[in-house]
């Protein structure tokens, strides 16, 4: 292993920058100090240009030396093998951040981006809202009596749950206190700021390119 390589798109619209998953590897590396770089796929054919590498067409994938994985939450564990601050190494503490990070996309994204998809295509009327509407409340409740998901420092499990829930029209639905001061506290971290601004100027600068 070695070489850690987070592949992503050479070019997204404006829409999805700040937001497309590769942010969540690159914010993973910075809060570890694991050093790593970025590769791209085009944006023009990406539904097949690179199905050898991601079977779905999308990003992000990973490259560890002569590993390569898909799946954000796949490669996000694969970060946490590397680094305890990431995963934490006693064993009950590395299990409820496996828990939480399978929550995180299981549990909570795989109500968010169905609800989020159907927003935005402008559907009358988002069938979905009373399943995510719980599921948000089910995580402000948590998030109330807690100020991490895991322990009492931040795991992958923060990492990821943060980076679902900070979608911008999941974040604009409803009310929910504990949940704005979580975002506002992992959002505020330096890696997830350095890990933004470099998207955004990966992807600004393929627009002049
Ligand atoms: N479950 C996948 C979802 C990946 C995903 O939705 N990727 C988006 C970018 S954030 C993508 O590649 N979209 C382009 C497309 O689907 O054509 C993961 O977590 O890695």
């Amino acid at each position: 292993m070695g070489d850690l390589t987070i592949w992503t798109l050479d070019w997204v619209p404006q829409g999805p920058r700040g937001f497309v998953r590769d942010l969540r590897l690159r914010w993973a590396c910075e809060e570890a100090g694991l050093a790593y770089q970025v590769k791209t796929v085009p944006f023009g054919d990406r539904e097949t240009n690179h199905l050898d590498h991601q079977p779905f067409g999308q990003v992000p994938y990973m490259s560890d030396g002569d590993l390569e994985i898909f799946e954000s939450g796949a490669c996000l564990l694969h970060l946490g093998r590397k680094s305890a601050h990431l995963l934490p190494r006693e064993p009950s503490r590395e299990a409820e951040t496996i828990q939480w990070v399978v929550a995180a996309l299981n549990s909570v994204e795989m109500v968010t981006v169905p609800w989020w998809f159907l927003e935005i295509t402008g559907a009358a009327e988002n069938g979905l809202t009373p399943w995510m509407e719980g599921r948000l409340n089910h995580m402000e409740r948590v998030l109330g009596e807690r100020e991490w998901l895991v322990g009492n420092r931040f795991t992958l499990a923060d990492l990821l749950m943060a980076d679902v829930l900070r979608v911008e029209k999941v974040r604009a639905f409803g009310t929910r206190p504990a949940t704005e001061n979580f975002l506002n506290r992992m959002t505020s971290r330096p890696a997830f700021q350095k890990a933004l601004q470099d998207q955004l100027m990966h992807f600004a600068s393929s627009d002049q390119a």
